[in-house]
């Protein structure tokens, strides 16, 4: 069997359904082995766009997606998604092919170092430098990509090792059983949330991949105690809990920082300071910390911990609830959550009847089912989205909140699709974001992934223009022209909508929901209160 073979042979024992990429002349043997195998390898049409297929795929499901692509270009291509599951904590193998090894040592053409260029943006990363070994390299970049917490790894197979001869067979895997916490660290937490006067949970991305929702919001509700949650932890806790106050960290000023202002003891499970940085919500560094993740905490005078639970995050808060007697008080989370809808509900109020973000997603959430996906892109649609999406369930958001990369949702939304084809999925985009990769709806069309894809047309980058305007009073480089986005769909053979009025929004969203194919609807977003969304934000902060 020749190396090639045996690298998908060891995929399929991975149990690989997809590889998402583009094929090159150094990668041919693999290509060819995959073509009798179970795998689905699905073209791109740019390889980072593969690699945010893999990404989110890898959020998804818990199992390294996979991506493809040969070497220099292909790889440099690459390196923006591979970067974005690295800092978004996602489970991903990016496979890479290279020259000859008996090329690498000097100039030659299209030869760039690979696992050098990939370094700072993978957990782990190899040249196959030999035809043994090889199961042993594939099983660890799985291994690597898929533990907490979990992010990318790279394999690179010199075209020469591709089509050596192998006597070795893929490595059988289990899957391990994380460490229990442990009971005098428990203990301690148990005390400090006892003793607490107004406690308050930060709950992050971990929570959801832990799939520690449920507990969480059991242990939350029984205890009373107020969550707050990150923007890519949207689903940690359901926003119809009465113990919810909602997403955070979407700006400097959040109005639910109130909560964090007075809290005497921040219990953070699964949160990442790459999401949020805990200089915001505790400049002085004083606030009492209770961690509780699948590592240990990261290092910050912003974030000095009084005890550290490292084991898997279910287990963890079953044992805490257990542990913990803490009276029930209800009052101060109730009045917390309260003001926060009711200015939720005003900003909704004054957008009626406009194409305003807080009416459309109104609308959006309106028409969804609470299992139905929605992954956004980067701009002031995601922060809209922060503020004003409501999610119920784990794994029904995706975002780039790591990395924050313009780009992600229109492949990320193909990933999901051909991962879960029941599932229904919206992606939301800028007209900025969406135009970066615009060429995947060719993708999506060839491959029947049947997203909703709505833009937020404004003309610019929005987010920069705005914040341009609040800085300098004038923008630069932010204006744009747009293709005509019906002319567009069009030209990718997927229906095209264009909304005019925000009555008009919801039976279009209605009709493209029940197409079985991809569909575009373009949105001429009225933007004109992004510049409140932060001023309003810091009144509330000292109102509160
Ligand atoms: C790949 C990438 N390039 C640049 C940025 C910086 N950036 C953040 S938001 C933004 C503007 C986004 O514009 P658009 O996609 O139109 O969305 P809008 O803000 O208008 O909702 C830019 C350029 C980024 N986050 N990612």
């Amino acid at each position: 069997m020749k190396v090639a073979e045996l690298v998908i042979n060891c995929l399929e024992n991975e149990e690989v359904k997809f590889v998402f990429g583009i094929p090159g002349e150094e990668n041919m043997e693999l290509m060819d082995a995959m073509h009798d195998s179970s795998i689905r390898f699905v073209p791109t049409r740019h390889e980072g766009s593969g690699a945010f297929m893999a990404d989110v795929y890898g959020r998804l499901t818990g199992r390294a997606g996979v991506c493809m692509a040969t070497l220099g270009p292909g790889a440099t291509n690459l390196v923006t998604g591979i970067a974005d599951a690295y800092l978004d904590r996602a489970p991903l193998v990016a496979i890479t092919a290279q020259e000859p090894l008996s090329q690498i040592h000097k100039e030659s053409h299209q030869f760039i170092d690979i696992p050098d260029l990939l370094k700072p943006v993978t957990k782990w990363n190899a040249r196959t430098g030999h035809h043994t070994g090889v199961s042993e390299i594939v099983r660890k970049a799985f291994k690597v990509a898929e533990t907490e917490k979990p992010g990318p790894t790279h394999i690179e197979i010199p075209a020469d090792i591709a089509s050596e001869e192998t006597g070795e067979a893929p490595l059988a895997w289990e899957r391990t059983r994380r460490p229990s916490p442990d009971r005098r660290s428990l203990q301690k937490a148990a005390e400090l949330i006892d003793s607490a006067q107004s406690p308050m949970i930060l709950a992050g991305n971990g929570v959801i991949r832990g799939n520690a929702s449920l507990v969480l919001t059991h242990f939350a509700e029984k205890f009373q105690i107020p969550v707050a949650h990150t923007l890519m932890g949207k689903g940690a806790v359901p926003w119809s809990s009465p113990i919810s106050l909602l997403t955070v960290g979407i700006q400097a000023y959040d109005f639910n920082q109130a909560g964090f202002n007075d809290a005497d003891l921040i219990i953070c499970i699964g949160y990442d300071h790459v999401e949020y940085d805990p200089k915001i919500w505790n400049p002085k560094g004083s606030k009492r910390i209770v961690h509780l993740d699948f590592t240990p905490a990261e290092i910050s005078t912003n974030y000095a911990t009084e005890v550290e639970i490292v084991a898997d995050i279910r287990e963890s808060i079953e044992l805490l609830e257990e542990m913990c007697r803490r009276p029930v008080n209800a009052d101060r989370t109730s009045g917390l959550r309260a003001s926060l809808l009711a200015r939720i509900d005003s900003w909704r109020q004054q957008s009626e009847g406009t194409l305003k973000p807080p009416a459309i997603l109104e609308k959006l959430r309106q028409t969804l089912a609470q299992d139905d996906v929605l992954v956004s892109d980067v701009g002031a649609h995601k922060i809209w989205i922060g503020r004003f999406f409501e999610t119920y369930k784990p794994k029904t958001f995706f975002v780039s909140n790591g990395l924050a990369s313009m780009g992600i949702a229109l492949p990320g939304g193909i990933a999901i699709k051909l991962a879960r084809p029941e599932e229904r999925v919206v992606t939301l985009s800028g007209d900025g974001g969406f135009l970066m990769s615009v060429h995947e709806l060719e993708t999506a069309r060839r491959e029947k992934a049947a997203t909703v894809n709505l833009v937020f047309r404004d003309g610019g980058f929005g987010s920069i223009r705005w914040k341009q305007m609040t800085r300098f009073g004038r923008t630069t480089g932010t204006e744009f022209g747009n293709p005509d986005m019906l002319m567009l769909a069009k030209a990718f053979g997927i229906q095209g909508f264009q909304v005019k009025s925000i009555t008009e929004f919801q039976p279009i969203l209605e009709e493209a929901l029940n197409l079985r194919e991809p569909s575009l609807i373009d949105i001429p977003v009225d933007y004109s209160d992004n510049p409140f969304l932060i001023q309003q934000m810091g009144t509330v902060l000292t109102q509160s």
